[in-house]
């Protein structure tokens, strides 16, 4: 990957599977300009949602969110773009809805922390563990976009 380039790792939560909300959530990455290098509808299981939220355990919160998580298919992408990490965070919005900004993915399409519709890694360290829990190396796909010198100056 070329300097800057990051890859995060981005879920679409049951609710937005659900919802019938993942089109309009993977084009916002699309139109963004950010590639999508692998991506697969999947059922987490409940070791999965653990380890993935491992440092939530013991917090009041935790058996739902596994509940949650686990409840119905979710969309697991790994997203490549400069900085991409720090910009999907910024397209997806603060954790509980109500808080999130006009224009964010959870402002715009949820209402409530416990149904936020989307998850994005929140460092490179996160990104790293997170995608090698949700992907094997062989998933993701080396390709470039035709419009990348468009995107990129
Ligand atoms: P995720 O990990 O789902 O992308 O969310 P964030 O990165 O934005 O936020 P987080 O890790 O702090 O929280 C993980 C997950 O737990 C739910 N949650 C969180 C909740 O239900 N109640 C709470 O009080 C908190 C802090 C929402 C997101």
């Amino acid at each position: 990957m070329s300097e800057g380039v990051e890859r995060t790792l981005v879920l679409i939560k049951p609710d937005g599977v659900m919802r019938g909300l993942m089109g309009r959530i993977i084009t916002r990455f699309e139109e963004k300009g950010l590639k999508i290098v692998a991506m697969k509808m999947m059922k987490v299981t409940n070791e999965l949602a653990e380890k993935h939220y491992e440092q939530h355990k013991g917090k009041p919160f935790f058996e739902g969110l596994i509940n949650y998580i686990t409840s119905a298919p979710i969309v697991a992408m790994v997203v490549e773009g400069k900085n991409a990490i720090a910009c999907v965070r910024k397209m997806v919005g603060a954790t509980n809805p109500q808080e999130a900004e006009p224009g964010t993915i959870r402002h715009d399409y949820a209402m409530d922390i416990g149904r936020n519709l989307i998850h994005a890694s929140d460092s490179p360290e996160t990104a790293k563990r997170e995608i090698e829990l949700f992907f094997n190396e062989s998933e993701i796909l080396n390709y470039e976009r035709c419009d990348v010198d468009w995107v990129y100056e």
